[in-house]
């Protein structure tokens, strides 16, 4: 049994899409939030999982943060680590004391649009494609070895909103998927580079844009 902690700051979807898939052979150990009103730490007490506040708001700074919020996971000893919609730039030290077993999912397509607000700079720029990223964390922000993205269009009309939740239904499928190959042993950091033992799940990409007339009408 493989031992997982989820950490949050919000509303959760991430992680009850990952409580959801019920992964075979993995254990939701705890769910932490650095946010004490997190939306989703309902949904965890509500499941019988867990949770965990650990304010960022309490700690001096971030080292202090990361050390308290260290402590916490540890207590739970787990094999996995997952970021959740977590909001908190961490720390070298931190990302180094999990190194290979931190996954972090992002909005965007990975290497466009790191850090904050991807879906309104998507929209800015212009691209016709964006999507969602899990990768293993490394102390460069959203920079660390890809291990799934899911494409999705960006439409004539669209907001942030509408945006958003596109990329959003794409990141409950994905992120599940990338614990899913963690807990089985299939899914590994090898070198600074992930290693996937299967050719099918190599591929790494769920693509969900539609063919370029499609709904166009025949
Ligand atoms: N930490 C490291 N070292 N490396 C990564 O790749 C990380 C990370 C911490 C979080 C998630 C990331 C995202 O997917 C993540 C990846 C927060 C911010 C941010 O600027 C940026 C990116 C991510 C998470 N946070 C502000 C801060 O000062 C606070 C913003 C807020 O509270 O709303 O930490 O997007
Ligand atoms: C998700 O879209 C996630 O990718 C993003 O925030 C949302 C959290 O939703 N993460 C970040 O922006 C990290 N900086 P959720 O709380 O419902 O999972």
């Amino acid at each position: 049994m493989k031992s997982i902690v989820i950490l949050i700051s919000g509303r959760g979807s991430n992680m009850e899409a990952i409580v959801r898939a019920a992964i075979p052979g993995a254990r939701i150990a705890a769910v932490i939030s650095n946010r004490p009103g997190a939306g989703g730490l309902e949904f965890a007490r509500a499941h019988g999982i867990a949770t965990m506040v650990v304010d960022h708001t309490a700690h001096s700074d971030r080292a202090a943060f990361d050390a308290a919020l260290g402590a916490a996971i540890d207590m739970h000893e787990p094999d996995l680590v997952v970021l959740a919609g977590f909001m908190r730039v961490l720390t070298d030290g931190f990302v180094r004391r999990y190194e290979g077993r931190l996954l972090n999912i992002h909005p965007s397509l990975l290497p466009s649009f790191p850090g904050l607000h991807t879906h309104r700079r998507a929209l800015d720029s212009g691209v016709k494609v964006h999507g969602a990223t899990v990768h293993f964390v490394t102390a460069e922000l959203d920079d660390g070895p890809i291990v799934i993205q899911a494409v999705v269009p960006v439409q004539a009309g669209d907001d942030e909103a509408a945006l958003a939740a596109r990329v959003l239904a794409q990141e409950h499928r994905i992120f599940p998927q990338a614990v899913r190959w963690f807990v089985d042993g299939r899914l590994q950091l090898e070198d600074g580079r992930v290693v996937l033992s299967d050719a099918v799940a190599q591929h790494g990409m769920a693509l969900v844009v539609p063919a370029p007339d499609a709904g166009a009408g025949a």
